[in-house]
């Protein structure tokens, strides 16, 4: 289990918790991932299509043997799994599985940006993964990302849902 990624999770359609915790469950039963960290769940203000319900948002850290385009066809195949309909673009979904960081790699391809370009600008991303990511990387990713300190978002409209509690990482979401 050699490279290290955070993960976004999102979900604003039906029981937005269930789709988060299977999402996870999911992820983490491949035998090339495993679970590190994950964050607290925090209800979210949509961003970029506004007319739309509240999301739940959430950030994992994992540890994985996969190549990023193989852990990015295994979350596309989780989405699918659960129902994830693509229709207007930033609009809702029962969930939604973004690559945020993968190493410190910068990675271009057809279908994968990593680090996820907009995620330095979303605090629905950046509350989540604060709360999680250790300092080196989060600087990493600020360089990557050509951003200063000063354009972080704030915690607006980003509230916290479920506290993450204590010891057993996945516990939070687990029952
Ligand atoms: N995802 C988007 C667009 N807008 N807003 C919130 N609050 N949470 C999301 O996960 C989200 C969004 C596109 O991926
Ligand atoms: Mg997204
Ligand atoms: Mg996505």
């Amino acid at each position: 289990m050699e490279n290290q990624a955070f993960i976004s999770l999102g979900s604003n359609i039906g029981n937005r918790y269930d789709y988060l915790k299977n999402a996870v469950q999911r992820l983490i039963n491949y035998p090339e991932i495993v679970l590190v960290n994950c964050s607290s769940i925090y209800e979210t203000d949509p961003v970029g299509y506004e007319d739309q319900d509240l999301f739940l948002n959430m950030v994992i850290h994992i540890r994985t043997s996969c190549s990023a385009e193989k852990l990015l066809d295994i979350c596309l195949k989780t989405e699918q799994e659960l129902g994830r309909k693509r229709d207007i673009r930033w609009g809702p979904r029962t969930i939604d599985v973004d690559i945020l960081l993968y190493n410190q790699e910068n990675i271009t391809t057809e279908k994968l940006i990593v680090p996820h370009p907009r995620m330095i600008e979303r605090p629905f991303v950046i509350i989540p993964l604060l709360e999680i990511c250790p300092e080196e990387i989060f600087y990493y990713m600020k360089k990557a990302n050509g951003a200063s300190l000063s354009e972080l978002p704030n915690s607006e409209g980003v509230r916290i849902w479920k506290l993450k509690n204590g010891e057993d990482v996945f516990e939070p979401i687990g029952s």
